[in-house]
């Protein structure tokens, strides 16, 4: 758990030999820690598609199982995909948790998803947060998985040094951080990402439980086209959905180039024009019968230019 107090200091501060990513990467990528992909630039047809799918995965040492999910293809994501602060803007600051359909509606978002990591406690944002140009939240350079685009349309995924967020020559307008990056140039990248990154972002237990641990799971990716892709699973926690290995070989088979594990578990969330279409894991407060979407932080936005 993060943030408050020292023992939450304290851990943020043992991720910290992990920032230099460059030291861990094989020579293959050189000294690049982040891939970068042209955004779409269409404007003809609908701003987004989302389909739903029923699919068979074959998880290793069994049979079958079913997973269920959507997945929103995205043109032009420049000018039609927002991260937005919880609650609207000066949310991370107010440390505000809302519900993806309270901050969906305040931008009037087509479909929208939760995004970052948040401190369950406190609500504080975690990571790197631009939203529509403005600099929200920097994590000062702690290494994990970001999506973002920058003015020029181009899409990156991967890791940024504190430099990188700050670059004024072609800056960031929206970044988010995740944890795991699950695909990098088509090959899952998980190994990778288990040395490079702070575990410590995330509370479902230790970083390898929480790779391995089957659960509601969201991620951003892009195609082959430059289209940007939303995608989740459903699930719980240990019960329903899958691991981050799984996850990464769905999207692999997918077309999927590049992707990061956004926040998951009772915080998966999807709603498309404003109500809520996936199945959340948490029990409401009011009635276990019923199962509620968890205020969260930041929401992932696809808008109408
Ligand atoms: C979810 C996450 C947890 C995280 C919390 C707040 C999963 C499986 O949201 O790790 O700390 O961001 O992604 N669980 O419960």
């Amino acid at each position: 758990k993060q943030g408050g107090g020292g023992r939450g200091r304290m851990k943020i501060i043992s991720c910290e030999h992990h920032r230099h990513v460059r030291d861990c990467q094989p020579v293959k990528y050189g000294n690049i820690t982040h891939e970068a992909w042209p955004g779409d630039n269409s404007t003809a047809g609908p701003v987004a598609v989302t389909r739903t799918f029923v699919s068979y995965i074959h998880p290793e040492g069994s049979g079958r199982k079913v997973i269920y999910g959507h997945f929103t293809f995205v043109r032009n994501p420049l000018s039609t995909f927002s991260v937005l602060e919880p609650g609207g803007a000066g949310g991370c600051l107010a440390q505000r948790r809302a519900t993806v359909e309270e901050t969906a509606k305040l931008r009037k978002c087509l479909v929208a998803q939760n995004g970052g990591y948040f401190n369950m406690e406190t609500g504080e944002c975690l990571g790197n947060v631009v939203s529509d140009g403005k600099l929200v939240r920097d994590s000062g350079g702690l290494q994990n998985a970001q999506f973002g685009i920058r003015k020029d349309g181009t899409m990156v995924f991967g890791y940024l040094s504190e430099e990188d967020v700050l670059d004024q020559s072609n800056p960031f307008v929206q970044l988010v951080s995740g944890v795991v990056w699950l695909l990098r140039n088509g090959e899952v990248y998980i190994n990778q990402s288990r040395v490079a990154e702070c575990g410590d972002t995330q509370t479902t237990g230790t970083f390898d439980t929480f790779i391995n641990v089957i659960s509601a799971r969201t991620a951003v990716g892009h195609d082959r086209q430059g289209r940007l892709v939303l995608v989740h699973v459903d699930g719980q926690t240990e019960s329903r959905g899958v691991n981050l290995w799984e996850m990464a070989e769905f999207l692999k088979q997918q077309g999927v180039v590049n992707a990061i594990n956004l926040d998951g578990g009772g915080s998966a969330t999807l709603v498309l024009n404003g109500t809520l279409a996936n199945y959340p894991s948490e029990h409401c407060s009011f009635n276990s019968m019923w199962r509620c979407p968890r205020s969260i932080s930041t929401v992932v936005c696809v808008h109408e230019p």
